[in-house]
């Protein structure tokens, strides 16, 4: 299987973030895609290919233009404030007030394209993201010229991005902007899989009206787990996307087996949707030795997912998203794909 590889996911480099009224070292930092490509490498998984760039207009089909403008110069505007250090929300527009009227003050758009205080904006968080949409697309340039499946390797993650806001660690859906793509070249069905730790909101509220994109997720329960405000099992689409989501969270702490057992429900609600392609958004966060999750998975769980996967017979797209155990989530994405592509 081909690897996509981001290199600019380095220009994206947090040093801290808040936790627990402290700042603390960030967890999603540029180590954690060395590491991958490492261990692609060294597992001899397949060429290594460059994002090509397909421009703008492909993340202006699931971003609001103004949002993605927003990204693109925030840290201009930060800079232009004497910001010292990254950049962090620190208001959000929530109920009773106005979130339709963008204000000048850029620590209000901070607020009004932002859903958490967790995901620090850097120099080049935008150039990162921007790329890592790229690549996503280019994976699914390949998977739709006739290989089998691909695998993209970036960061930072997408799948907490909405349509206009950042969060989550996440800027730019890089699932939803391939899953859109797809769909424009023709396809008429496309599923995605988040098997990611988290619930993969952003993901979910771009497709939630639309028949065209099923979403399944597999997660910790948004009771106790970010990002808390969405990912319950009632959530089933709205309007013409009413029964083309699909959510299985799972309680802190659950069970290899339940988690399997969830897997087999989601892939059984997918499988019924017939998808022309499959998109996973790829997290490793669900591994025992995760420092922010409470899942227990490891090596011989994540192969059992890779094999799981190659038998539902799709044409495949695996998009990197979460995993914070550093030096372990090469080895654990290395077991992934390979459970798929032995
Ligand atoms: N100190 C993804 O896995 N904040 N995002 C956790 C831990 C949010 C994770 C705080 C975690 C988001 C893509
Ligand atoms: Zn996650």
């Amino acid at each position: 299987m081909k690897t996509v590889y981001n290199a600019r996911h380095a220009a994206h480099a947090a040093t801290r973030e808040f936790f627990r009224g402290r700042l603390v070292p960030a967890f999603e930092v540029p180590a954690r895609a060395d590491y991958v490509l490492a261990a692609v490498q060294a597992a001899q998984l397949g060429e290594i290919v460059a994002p090509v760039d397909h421009g703008l207009a492909p993340l202006e089909r699931v971003h609001a233009p103004a949002y993605l403008r927003f990204v693109q110069g925030a840290w201009a505007e930060w800079q232009a404030l004497g910001g010292e250090g990254d950049a962090f929300p620190a208001v959000w527009p929530v109920r009773s007030l106005r979130s339709d009227v963008a204000p000048r003050s850029f620590a209000a758009r901070m607020g009004l394209y932002s859903m958490d205080s967790g995901t620090p904006l850097t120099a080049g968080s935008w150039e990162a993201a921007y790329w890592g949409a790229q690549a996503s697309l280019t994976g699914l340039d390949q998977v739709l010229g006739g290989e089998r499946s691909a695998y993209v390797l970036t960061r930072p993650p997408g799948h907490h991005a909405g349509a206009d806001f950042f969060g989550g660690y996440c800027f730019v859906n890089n699932a939803a902007v391939a899953a859109q793509a797809a769909l424009d070249a023709g396809l008429q069905r496309v599923a995605i899989l988040d098997v990611d730790y988290h619930h993969g909101n952003g993901t979910q509220a771009i497709f939630y009206e639309r028949a065209d994109v099923f979403y399944a997720s597999l997660h910790g329960d948004p009771q106790t787990e970010f990002p808390f405000f969405l990912g319950h099992a009632d959530e089933t689409g709205a309007g013409a996307g009413l029964g083309f989501n699909a959510n299985f969270p799972l309680p802190a702490g659950a069970s290899n087996e339940a988690w399997f057992a969830a897997l087999e429900a989601a892939l059984e609600r997918l499988q019924a949707y017939e998808p022309e392609l499959l998109i996973v958004s790829l997290g490793v966060d669900t591994y025992g030795g995760d420092p922010i999750s409470h899942f227990k998975l490891d090596r011989p769980e994540f192969s059992r997912l890779g094999q799981r996967l190659a038998a539902f017979g799709a044409r495949t797209l695996f998009l990197q998203e979460g995993g914070y155990a550093t030096e372990a989530i090469g080895h654990n994405v290395v077991a992934v794909l390979q459970g798929f592509e032995p």
